[in-house]
């Protein structure tokens, strides 16, 4: 037993020191949080994740899982789908899940026009244009031409990989999703809306969900720890710091560009 274990045994009693939550065995996961259209920040901190993982050495699988919205907001939205959907190194697996702003942009495809306006204001726009649809069709307020234009323009490999993206992984004693869960209902009973929109009521609470949670969505000035959840939007789009956590077994640590 080592010393600290032994001084918290004195202090809080065995069965007062909690378990730390740990990934399966022989695997490395790096989990990041909302990359928004940020390509130059996502090669940034891929290429650390890369050099951290050969530095660690072993023989672990790694996983790479992006928490979702990697589009809206910043300018490259295209480019960083693109770098998901033809992800090919074959040591590394990139996991890609769905955030808000993907369900949004899928609902547009899909014709439905209810948000399209305070989409694009709240990001929208510079994703349509980073595929290529020109402002003055998305200043027209045409809203079934904005339709047809985003659906001329991204490519159906795009809408097909966007569309089958998991909203929920589970690896060991953590459980990943973009915005949250909501406190007090199974984690398979979880539905859609709380696990890309949830807020407040999530980031509040303290109680032990049935694993620990990896989210984004909630932009905070730095990456959060807490005892149920590890919060990891750091406002890459604004503030140029996109956050990752490393795991493996029950050890985990932070990597970040900036
Ligand atoms: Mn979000």
């Amino acid at each position: 037993m080592s010393a600290v274990k032994t001084m918290l045994k004195t202090l809080f009693g065995a069965e007062n020191t909690p378990e730390k939550p740990k990934v399966p065995d022989a695997s490395r996961i790096y989990a990041i949080g909302d990359v928004h259209g940020r390509l130059d920040l996502l090669h940034d901190l891929l290429r650390r994740i890369t050099v951290d993982h050969e530095q660690r050495g072993g023989s672990e699988s790694c996983e790479i899982i992006l928490l979702g919205d990697l589009i809206d907001r910043g300018p490259d939205s295209a480019g960083v789908v693109e770098l998901a959907c033809n992800w090919n190194l074959p040591a590394i697996t990139l996991t890609t899940m769905k955030g808000n702003h993907e369900a949004t942009l899928l609902s547009v495809l899909d014709g439905e026009t209810t948000w399209l306006l305070s989409w694009l204001s709240f990001g929208g726009q510079q994703c349509l244009e980073s595929y290529g649809v020109s402002s003055s069709v998305l200043m027209s307020g045409e809203l079934g031409e904005i339709v047809a234009a985003a659906r001329r323009a991204v490519p159906p490999a795009h809408q097909a990989f966007l569309a089958g993206l998991p909203l929920m992984l589970h690896r060991g004693d953590y459980c990943f999703v973009h915005a949250g869960v909501k406190p007090g209902v199974a984690l398979e009973a979880q539905v859609e809306s709380d696990l890309i929109w949830i807020r407040d009521e999530f980031l509040d609470s303290s109680v032990d969900h049935g694993a620990m949670i990896v989210h984004g969505h909630t932009i905070r000035p730095e990456v959060q720890w807490r005892p149920n959840r590890i919060g990891l939007d750091t406002g890459a789009y604004r503030t140029g710091i996109l956050s990752a956590v490393g795991l493996q077994g029950s050890d985990y640590w932070l990597l970040s560009t900036g």
